[in-house]
């Protein structure tokens, strides 16, 4: 009897440890050459995420990547880039607002932005992606517009 409550516990334990395993999400991203916001984009352009969860960026055409925009995630989060025609999967494990690029098509607003958890450096972001979204040729409003849209 004994034997079978601990085996019991032990199941549940190992249940337990897979469904924390689980409960972290994948969420895709496509990179594409247009869509219905214009031209060269992310899609979804906005992800709301959970701390832990996997963004996969995917490479629905080719010559994009997926890079985090230096200075424009959470303080202490770590740096992305992936390399041009090629998926990249990021665990996304600070909370916060990050703003990614596709570095060739950065001038025609390839971003996207992900909010894990709650925007708790939205204000900083917003301030801070006025200086980036000056070197913007096309869709000029894009970001600003996703940027809108966090609350
Ligand atoms: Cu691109």
């Amino acid at each position: 009897m004994t034997k079978q409550l601990l085996s019991l516990a032990f199941s549940l334990c190992l249940a337990g440890s897979v469904s924390t395993t689980v409960m972290a999400a994948e969420h895709s991203v496509l990179m594409l050459n247009s869509n219905a916001t214009g031209i060269m984009a992310f899609e979804p352009a906005l992800l709301n995420v959970a701390v832990g969860d996997t963004v996969k960026f995917i490479p629905k055409e080719l010559g994009h990547n997926a890079e985090s925009v230096a200075n424009l995630i959470p303080a202490g989060a770590t740096p992305f880039k992936g390399d041009l025609s090629t998926e990249i999967i990021v665990t996304i494990e600070q909370e916060g607002v990050y703003v990614i690029q596709c570095d060739p098509h950065s001038i025609m607003a390839m971003v996207a932005v992900i909010v894990a958890g709650k925007p708790t450096n939205l204000a900083d972001i917003k301030a801070k992606s006025a200086d980036y979204a000056t070197k913007f040729v096309m869709n000029k409003e894009r970001l600003n517009n996703i940027l809108a849209q966090i609350k």
